[in-house]
């Protein structure tokens, strides 16, 4: 599992960094994005520029006036950030569909099966950095490395505009994390800091001496990921963003319907219209949903599992027949409903996958990177070599 190859992205002062691509004339002073100073508002962010004068994210407004009265203190535009956010998140997705964002400025992608067609991990980060920059005028953090905890350890440790690869295998890893503060560590936040500190624990190094059992009694379930963040291990997956829980289509009539043979080919075009959306997000479900509400608004919903996800509208319309069949008995119909759930996308489906199909799974990502993108972005790829 960890031969995984991870990048972690994390933009540099976003709010203050869109701000000041938006107006130029902010470039190289302390700007700071908030509330207002004269109310009681905290810091978002500040520039680079600000920060020299020890202003930080959540500190109050007054504060950061205080601190430095000549920065320019903007309201916070959020609508504008998560449009440019959404185009960060697009260029993620030239390389990977294992994009899993943590905030709007932040995510985790798993590259390991986008090497073959781009080459290495630090290859593919260094094109996200440069085109985030040569397209959105932004720059980015990137780390590269062999799970979340070391790859996200990585982007922040030469910001702004860093480029750190961690190589995460072997022994080094510990040393290297050793003289960190315990702070670094995953899930250690200012508590637990604080009881380890109680104990004479301030370093990873010095976290490492301690036992499995020892962590897990004092800190539970904690204690273990403590114990193994801190030698470098982390199993954690890249989760790809949730797909959304079900699609379904449905449809009030007009004017109601009678008749099992009138309804049929209704019910052939919901299904065939729940397998277009499907396909198009690349999704199979398993649990298919028939809704049907008479004419006194009684409604009924009846489901099926398949044992194996599908997208194909001939299975969705053929089990959804069934379950009409059996629970309609000609009443007149106001509406008629047909839904999927339990859906999986491609990253689930790969769990599932035998090694040839993982191939053929991997073939197909390759052919459509390549249709979207044309033989381009391929040759560019290996150019850097
Ligand atoms: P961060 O990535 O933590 O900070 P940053 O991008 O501004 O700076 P850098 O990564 O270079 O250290 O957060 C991303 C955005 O989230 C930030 O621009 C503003 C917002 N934010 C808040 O609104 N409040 C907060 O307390 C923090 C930490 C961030
Ligand atoms: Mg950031």
């Amino acid at each position: 599992m960890d031969n995984r190859a991870i990048i972690h992205v994390d933009m540099d002062a976003f709010f203050a960094a869109v701000e000041i691509r938006e107006n130029p004339e902010l470039k190289g002073k302390p700007v700071i994005v908030g509330g207002n100073p004269s109310e009681r508002g905290v810091v978002a962010t500040a520039s680079y520029e600000a920060r020299a004068f020890g202003i930080r994210s959540a500190m109050s407004c007054q504060e950061a006036y205080r601190r430095c009265p000549e920065a320019v203190f903007l309201a916070p535009r959020h609508e504008l950030y998560s449009q440019v956010s959404q185009q960060i998140r697009e260029i993620f997705y030239r390389y990977t569909p294992l994009v899993e964002p943590l905030s709007l400025d932040e995510a985790f992608l798993d590259v390991t099966g986008s090497i073959p067609l781009f080459g290495s991990a630090e290859l593919i980060g260094a094109r996200i950095q440069r085109e985030i920059e040569g397209e959105l005028n932004l720059t980015a953090s990137v780390g590269v490395s062999s799970n979340k905890f070391l790859a996200k350890l990585a982007s922040d440790m030469n910001k702004p505009k860093g480029f750190v690869v961690i190589d995460g295998q072997g022994l080094e890893v510990e040393r290297f994390l050793s003289p960190l503060s315990v702070t670094k560590v995953w899930g250690i936040g200012k508590e637990t800091a604080k009881q380890l500190q109680g104990i004479g624990i301030k370093t990873i190094g010095q976290l490492q001496r301690l036992s499995l059992d020892f962590l897990n009694n004092k800190f539970g379930k904690m204690g273990e990921q403590i114990y193994w963040l801190s030698r470098g291990v982390d199993h954690r997956p890249v989760k790809g963003v949730q797909q959304s829980k079900s699609i379904g289509k449905e449809n009030t009539f007009s004017s109601d319907l009678v008749g099992f043979e009138v309804l049929k080919p209704e019910l052939k075009s919901l299904c065939k219209a729940v397998g277009r959306s499907l396909r198009a997000e690349g999704l199979k479900g398993r649990t298919i949903t028939l809704k049907i509400r008479f004419e006194d608004f009684k409604t009924v919903t009846r489901s099926y599992t398949f044992t194996q996800p599908t997208n194909s509208d001939k299975e969705l319309y053929e089990v959804a027949e069934g379950l009409l069949n059996k629970n309609y008995k000609g009443e007149s119909v106001r509406l008629l409903g047909v839904s999927i759930s339990k859906l999986t996308g491609e990253e689930q489906q790969l769990a599932l996958f035998s090694k040839q199909e993982v191939q053929e799974s991997l073939d197909k990502t390759i052919d459509d990177l390549k249709k979207r993108f044309g033989g381009r972005i391929i040759r560019d790829g290996r150019e850097l070599f």
